[in-house]
């Protein structure tokens, strides 16, 4: 079996890229990523010699590169991580987000439907459906919200699995995504919350939240959500969706705490600034299709997977520090000088 992952350099592609390396040893693993400032080569450094993995520097909206990748590995699963993902920079400039995201989607897929596969997955997010009040506790995202976005960001994601459900019911692509609520763990590139929280904290700098910091977002564990692919991409149905997630709703303010907590850092450090533009109060994922259909449960609880992953980026200071001091940087000042 080939498996060509995309974006298998950024943060879950490459956890996914590790557990399947793991997982099933005769399988090929091809990993194409355009290395943008997201995806870092190093995260994979401990793979690239394996007879049966390959690295290619490649941009999914990249047409003929894609079609002579196909052509020389004859995949028989795709599935698809590479995205923009960061709604702050969506906010600042949508369109590279509507290409790679979109456009790039549907490249892959017509390469898809060219070379022929047994399997599209397409990694797309609970964001899609928008947000829930934080005083309705009772209401989740199901598979049959309808999609209702907040930012380019998550526009440009539910736009991608329009088509993605366009090429299943036109041209009979035998496709399945996976909604996801919001991943923590290693490699997670330090500009989203938790990693940027850890990395401030370590360097006593001041610890960003936006607005008043009540927002609820649903915390998985990555290597749980790997195993929810790789049991959809085996075992699911072709033609559905599968929203992934562990009913680990969490305060923005009390995580940024607890991870003060942990690494033995005053509050003090915690400043209160601008709110994010249309900033999505509650993402809540019902999982029942998922447990039902296929079996598949978290493994990892929040209080674990927090202290797995501040020890990770205790014990990996040479893979954040390098980023932080490199190009991001200009980002940073950019977002949060005068916010
Ligand atoms: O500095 C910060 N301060 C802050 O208060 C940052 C970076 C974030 N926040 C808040 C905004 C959100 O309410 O923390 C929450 C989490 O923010 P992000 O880490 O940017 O994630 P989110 O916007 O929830 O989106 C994430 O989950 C869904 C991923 O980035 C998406 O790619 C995924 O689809």
């Amino acid at each position: 079996m080939t498996v060509i992952v995309t974006g298998g350099a950024g943060f879950i592609g490459s956890n996914f890229i590790f557990y399947m390396l793991d997982k099933y040893p005769d399988y090929r693993i091809v990993c194409l990523d355009k290395l943008t400032y997201a995806g870092n080569l190093s995260t994979l450094s401990t793979v690239l010699d394996r007879s049966n993995f390959r690295f290619e520097k490649l941009d999914i909206c990249d047409r003929e590169g894609v079609y002579k990748l196909f052509e020389e590995e004859s995949p028989d699963i795709v599935v698809n991580f590479a995205a923009e993902s960061h709604v702050d920079r969506s906010i600042e400039d949508p369109s590279v987000f509507l290409n790679t995201n979109i456009i790039g989607t549907s490249v892959l897929m017509d390469a898809c439907r060219k070379y022929g596969i047994i399997r599209f997955h397409q990694i797309s997010t609970d964001e899609v459906y928008g947000d829930l009040p934080i005083d309705r506790p009772d209401l989740f995202f199901t598979e049959q919200t309808p999609l209702h976005t907040s930012s380019p960001y998550s526009a440009s994601k539910a736009s991608a699995d329009l088509l993605v459900m366009s090429y299943h019911r036109t041209y009979g692509l035998p496709v399945t995504i996976s909604r996801c609520s919001n991943n923590y763990g290693p490699y997670h590139f330090p500009e989203k919350l938790i990693p940027l929280m850890i990395a401030n904290c370590l360097s006593n700098k001041p610890l960003p939240v936006y607005g008043q910091g009540l927002n609820i977002r649903d915390w998985l564990y990555v290597e749980d959500h790997c195993r929810a692919v790789d049991l959809i991409i085996h075992k699911g149905r072709v033609g559905e969706v599968y929203n992934v997630g562990g009913h680990n709703e969490m305060m923005n303010i009390d995580i940024v705490k607890l991870i003060c907590k942990e690494l033995n850092k005053p509050e003090s450090l915690i400043t209160f600034v601008t709110d994010r533009k249309g900033h999505d109060m509650r993402y809540a994922i019902d999982p029942t299709k998922i447990y039902n259909e296929l079996g598949w449960r978290p493994e990892t609880s929040f209080e674990q997977g927090i202290k797995k992953t501040i020890n990770w980026y205790l014990d990996n200071r040479t893979w954040w520090e390098e980023i932080i001091s490199g190009d991001y940087k200009n980002y940073y000042d950019r977002m949060y000088s005068n916010r």
